[in-house]
């Protein structure tokens, strides 16, 4: 190598050097949070947290099965979870709102993190939601709820059949709903992937979840033995008591 070359060469490592040196002092200087990103990826385990199933595991059994019911809450629900809490370390101005404020008026989510609360706030939404509304079954539904299904569906069965029509049409995962139009009637919707019927102002008293997440390990591809299993775990008392409530 030639004289002029080496001392290139040595000023150019130096410079390396010397960049890698301040490059370390920068990150020094705001310790915790460089090292924060730099830590492989344990999500934040706030502000949003996964609530606890309402009943045991195995209380929905033989419709929906225990190993079916940790898997979906305590894998896919949390995963909703934990990505949601991935975007709000991001965008921490998310944080003073709750879940359903938040899919309720999505235009107001930062741009750079819209879709990932629409996917995993949508989530975190639907399945807060869903697990109060199911339980031991065998009741029906009371008071202005199954008044406001008989104005609309005739019969609580005419009812179950468009609901299940709802669910064997959703092409792909997603949701079908019976929701509280904002006059006060009910209707019969489905949403893609996680959308929540909040984001269009309706609101949700009832869903199905579709996504085969939810029944294929005891149902595989039989998707109406899975929806017509749904029909025994509806808390109707429960589902009564929301679509009762003003807001
Ligand atoms: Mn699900």
């Amino acid at each position: 190598m030639r004289s002029v070359d080496r001392r290139t060469a040595i000023l150019q490592m130096s410079a390396v050097a010397g960049a890698v040196l301040l490059s370390e002092g920068v990150r020094a200087e705001s310790a915790g949070q460089a090292q924060t990103a730099a830590a492989p990826a344990a999500p934040p385990s706030g502000p949003f947290t996964l609530p606890a199933l309402p009943y045991a595991y195995e209380a929905l059994e033989p419709s929906f099965d225990a190993e079916t019911m940790h898997l979906h809450h305590d894998k896919h629900h949390q995963a909703y979870v934990n990505n949601l809490n991935t975007a709000a370390a991001a965008h921490p101005e998310i944080a003073s709102k709750t879940v359903w404020e938040l899919v309720a008026d999505l235009n107001s989510v930062p741009e750079a993190i819209r879709t990932a609360v629409r996917n995993n706030g949508g989530g975190h939404a639907n399945h807060s939601f869903w697990w109060p509304t199911l339980g031991k079954g065998g009741s029906a539904p009371t008071g202005e709820l199954a008044k406001a299904i008989d104005a609309k569906f005739g019969t609580l069965s005419s009812f179950q059949d468009k609901l299940t029509d709802a669910a064997m049409h959703v092409f792909g995962s997603g949701w079908a709903w019976l929701v509280k139009m904002p006059d006060g009637t009910v209707a019969i919707e489905s949403t893609p992937n996680q959308d929540s019927p909040l984001t269009a102002g309706h609101k949700p008293i009832l869903g199905i979840d579709v996504w085969e997440h939810a029944y294929y390990l005891k149902y595989q591809n039989k998707r109406a033995d899975y929806v017509k299993a749904f029909f025994n775990v509806v808390n109707w008392d429960y589902v009564s008591g929301q679509f009762a409530q003003k807001a």
